[in-house]
């Protein structure tokens, strides 16, 4: 793992690079500046190299900083990070089985709300109802420790809220066309970009924590991962930001967007109840108004997706006209387009 506070002389020298815009700093300028010997220097910028900053080196000029590193570092996440808690702590993974497992452990012994694990690169995702996420690097897989002050029964919106976090983030970051798709993802031209997962403990009608866990497949090779995930339950197609635009997307960017998105909807929600989140998902709904197969238990039903209820759950009209309430957790609905006539 790496800590979370790295050594502040690496921050203090990432510091002058940047200011420095793409020129050259000397060797014994960034020396005084940071009061450490010439070879210090040197280690240090060593070890800045791992973590993926691109710095060159030429003798007589010193240092320059020809590109930031790409992956999702704390200090880079925390640089201009428009929160008041949420990933005001970061705890950074190359290589992890899950970072819901950490999230799940720091909220246990009472991490603060807001903490946030992040990873490069997850051997064991996990996805709703026992199935696996495929998290390889490029994406931004991360878990968000949340401590909401409502009861119980209302965090069935959490999923909603963070899907519409994601998807508003991407939207503003990405200049895409995301939906969400009931219950938790978020779709761009009809295939998923990025998956929620909640994972919560309470005791009686008082929420312990809730550990949000979200998967975007950023700078992910789609058909690759497609080939990966084709069969598996609730597979309907796969994509990538970076499939869509053609190019990178700054993970680190968007990382920070999506924390500041998810603050500031987690505070309507706290402050002003659900109604806002769900006006504003069913805004950006890709599944309200389609035929929907829902799959529950071994039951199998169509019906036409017609509205989401004070709690997130989806309502379907049924060929015989009833209604049926449909909860998150336990259903795959798969979305069919009307014929058109
Ligand atoms: P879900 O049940 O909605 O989706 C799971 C299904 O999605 C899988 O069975 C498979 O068909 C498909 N799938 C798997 N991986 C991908 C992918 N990368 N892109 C698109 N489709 C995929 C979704 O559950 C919950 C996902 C949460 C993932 C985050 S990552 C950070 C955190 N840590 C962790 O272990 N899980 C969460």
């Amino acid at each position: 793992m790496l800590r979370s506070v790295v050594d502040g002389k690496y921050l203090e020298i990432l510091k002058l690079l940047k200011r420095a815009k793409g020129r050259y700093v000397s060797g014994e300028t960034i020396s005084k500046g940071v009061k450490v010997s010439r070879a210090a220097v040197w280690k240090h910028v060593s070890a800045l190299r791992k973590y993926g900053y691109d710095i060159k080196s030429k003798e007589g000029s010193g240092y320059k900083l020809v590109k930031s590193t790409d992956q999702l570092l704390p200090w880079e996440i925390k640089t201009s990070l428009k929160t008041r808690y949420v990933g005001k702590a970061v705890y950074h993974y190359s290589v992890i089985d899950s970072t819901q497992d950490i999230a799940i452990k720091l909220a246990e012994s009472n991490a603060p709300e807001g903490i946030v694990v992040v990873a490069e690169k997850q051997k064991k995702g996990r996805a709703r109802v026992g199935r696996r996420w495929a998290a390889p690097e490029g994406g931004i897989w991360l878990s968000i420790v949340l401590k909401p002050k409502i009861p119980t029964a209302e965090t069935t919106i959490l999923p909603l809220l963070a899907a519409l976090a994601v998807c508003d983030a991407i939207r503003k970051e990405c200049k895409l066309d995301a939906k969400v798709k009931w219950p938790n993802d978020v779709i761009i031209n009809g295939k998923k970009v990025s998956g929620i997962l909640a994972e919560m403990s309470c005791e009686a009608d008082m929420v312990n924590y809730v550990v949000i866990g979200i998967g975007i497949n950023a700078n992910v090779n789609a058909k690759k991962l497609e080939m990966v995930i084709k069969g598996t339950a609730g597979y309907y197609g796969a994509t990538s930001l970076m499939n869509e635009i053609g190019e990178k997307v700054d993970r680190v960017k968007l990382t920070r967007r999506i924390l500041a998105e998810l603050e500031e909807k987690y505070r309507v929600l706290e402050e002003e109840g659900a109604e806002t989140i769900i006006r504003e998902w069913k805004e950006r709904s890709a599944t309200l108004g389609t035929n929907v197969t829902v799959a529950l238990n071994e039951m199998c039903f169509v019906g036409k997706a017609i509205d989401i209820d004070y709690d997130g759950a989806l309502l379907v009209k049924l060929p015989d006209g009833n209604i049926k309430r449909i909860v998150a957790g336990d259903v795959y609905v798969r979305m069919v387009k009307p014929k058109s006539k």
